[in-house]
């Protein structure tokens, strides 16, 4: 490598600028879309989310906020780590006011945070707290134009009944029912499951649902019953609704997993459980059909209630639809997510005569640069002290 440290002002000014890889301006962003999470109870939000960056990364979604309901002392954090590491930390991270805990399941959030490794940053955004969820849904849903937010839910029902049963305040002078039904374009929920005496009209021909053998009361519903029946009755918009045996169907492989180096979603996937596992692709599922709609069959409308115990009842006509996959597609789907999810990070093109690039490399305390400049002279700026003692340094850049 040669490095000077003498640069002219004229040859930065001359240099030619390369365009910028992401598509910044709004209305390349693509859907508006917020994300419900219980981030931490089982690992497909967390593959979810991945499938949902990718979409922002291509231009499709502009994912404006996750909201967390999930009682954990680090899922918040994970989220925001996640957010900063696939190059999205502007993206906002809301928290419950009354979340739920559910210790089932290992979290697999704490390993992830707790390991601080410093690639995996922090936004900085939040000194420990975060704004408050319904708040921010107010906030966000005002500021956009009529029916044109989806919003996906990957948990419980708790904070949705809440934004439902919200009252005029400083963004919005509707209530929350009335600024759902004027910004929100549809809700794609994972929530509920389906048995053989279930059946639902697709395209007019009465369809037995699912190959299912045990209609269950689903976890995202039994752990807030109320608010889940509140969400299915009260939601003044379309509900499309992803049931439990479709998750089921598609399975996310160990395979590709193991395949993966240290990263805060697999990392996260080999904390929660005894490796090798495969696991439903529930939640995935939720965040595919926003970007793939034309990969799943949906049902006429229908109806859909929840009782007392957590069941789902489904009527014919209404303002819900329920989504269900043939083998061959739940095969494309498993394709489709695992292609997406590992998908890794867009180099820049190699460096050409005339063209500058500027590098700016995470050391783990304070940054470094390396610019190529046009001529092809080469530099590093402080890249710290490379005695082994210290952390940040060449070593780290090196690496
Ligand atoms: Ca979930």
């Amino acid at each position: 490598m040669r490095v000077t440290a003498i640069l002219s002002a004229a040859a930065l000014l001359l240099a030619a600028v390369r365009p910028a890889l992401a598509q910044t301006a709004d209305n390349l962003k693509g859907q508006s879309l917020i994300i419900e999470t219980d981030m931490g109870n089982d690992i497909d939000d967390a593959l979810a989310l991945a499938l949902a960056y990718q979409g922002v990364k291509d231009g499709k979604l502009d994912l404006m906020m996750v909201s967390n309901h999930k009682k954990s002392l680090t899922s918040s954090d994970f989220i925001d780590i996640l957010n900063t590491y696939y190059g999205y930390p502007e993206i906002t991270v809301a928290k419950c006011a009354t979340p739920v805990f559910n210790g089932q399941y290992r979290d697999y959030t704490a390993p992830v945070v707790l390991k601080d490794d410093p690639a995996w940053r922090r936004s900085g955004n939040y000194e420990g707290e975060y704004p408050e969820a319904v708040a921010k849904y107010r906030e966000l849903l005002a500021g956009k134009p009529d029916k044109s937010v989806v919003i996906v839910s990957l948990g419980f029902g708790t904070t949705l009944a809440q934004l439902l049963d919200s009252q005029p305040d400083r963004f919005s002078s509707y209530t929350g029912k009335e600024l759902v039904k004027k910004k929100v374009k549809y809700l794609s929920i994972m929530a509920g499951s389906y048995g053989p005496e279930d059946t639902v009209p697709v395209n007019g021909v009465r369809d037995t649902m699912f190959d299912s053998t045990k209609k269950r009361a689903e976890y995202n519903v039994v752990n807030d019953i109320p608010a889940m029946q509140k969400v299915f009755a009260e939601w003044p918009g379309e509900i499309v609704q992803n049931p439990f045996e479709l998750g089921k169907m598609v399975m996310y492989p160990w395979s590709a997993v193991e395949k993966q180096g240290a990263h805060p979603v697999f990392d996260a996937y080999r904390a929660y459980r005894k490796e090798p596992y495969d696991r439903p692709s529930w939640d995935i599922l939720s965040v595919a059909y926003v970007l793939h709609p034309e990969l799943f069959n949906i049902s006429d409308p229908v109806t859909v209630t929840v009782d007392d115990k957590g069941f789902n009842h489904v009527t014919p006509g209404g303002n819900h639809r329920i989504l269900t996959l043939t083998r061959e597609q739940a095969d494309a789907l498993k394709a489709y997510e695992v292609a997406e999810t590992t998908r890794g990070p867009e180099y820049l093109p190699a460096w050409e005569e005339g063209m500058m690039d500027i590098h700016s490399i995470g050391t783990g305390q304070g940054d470094a640069s390396f610019l190529i400049l046009p001529d092809g002279t080469t530099w590093i700026i402080d890249a710290g002290d490379y005695r082994i003692k210290y952390r940040s340094g060449i070593k780290n850049v090196e690496r």
